[in-house]
């Protein structure tokens, strides 16, 4: 059985579910499928045109958080959740926060501070309020000791990883500080710890290779 994993390595939610089976070892395959396309069958996986999304031998499946939770029923070993049901669901609310607190948030920035496109200062302002309330409220649940869950490397890992770094970016980029930083989040070395993993490693090193290309 094997995975095909679809999407470009820049995106951080192809990296989030990269990461995944890069720690477990899962046997995938890449294939490059890019944003808006109209082909029916990326549409047949992934009806909104989104990327990440995988192939798999009983049908395709989008959401990297659907994929994360499939490769972990399906692949448990080594586990990117703990055992304990309140612990693993501990780490699905970081995920929630991540994903949709804060890099949904920021992604109404990423027009403007990585694509060359102008946003209006109505959408900076309620993107920096929402931000405002969103950081900290993600930093009273976050642990960074050292992972972002506790002591475990979990998948949460696999989203912070990808997203932290990107949120960072954009509101430096529009807003002259990383707001993370600013509320207190030392993603820089948090990103430098999960850096030192083969996986993390490996992503790194595709997006350098793609963005170089592009
Ligand atoms: N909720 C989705 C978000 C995926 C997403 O937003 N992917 C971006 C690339 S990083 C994308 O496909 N954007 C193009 C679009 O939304 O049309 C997930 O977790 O997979």
């Amino acid at each position: 059985m094997t995975i095909t994993l679809c999407g470009f390595p820049v995106s951080n939610y192809y990296n989030k579910v990269k990461l995944a089976l890069l720690e477990k070892g899962v046997p995938f395959t890449e294939e490059t499928v890019m944003t808006k396309s109209t082909d029916p069958a990326v549409l047949a996986a992934s009806p909104l045109a989104k990327i990440p999304f995988i192939r798999t031998p009983q049908g395709g499946l989008c959401e990297s958080q659907a994929i994360l939770e499939y490769i972990e029923s399906a692949y448990p070993n080594p586990p990117l959740l703990p055992a304990d049901p309140f612990a693993a669901a501990k780490v699905r609310e970081l995920i929630t926060f991540i994903d949709l607190h804060l890099e949904l948030v920021a992604r109404d920035l990423y027009a403007q501070a990585f694509f060359g496109g102008t946003i209006s200062d109505s959408t900076k302002e309620r993107v920096r309020k929402q931000l405002e309330k969103n950081i900290p409220a993600f930093a009273k649940l976050a642990k960074f000791s050292p992972y972002v869950a506790g002591d475990t490397f979990t998948m949460a890992d696999c989203a912070a990883y990808a997203s932290l770094p990107v949120v960072g970016m954009a509101t430096k980029a529009i807003y002259g500080e990383d707001l993370l930083a600013a509320a207190g989040l030392d993603t820089r070395a948090y990103g430098k710890l999960v850096g030192e993993r083969a996986s993390a490693q490996k992503v790194a090193a595709d997006r350098k290779a793609a963005t170089t290309k592009a």
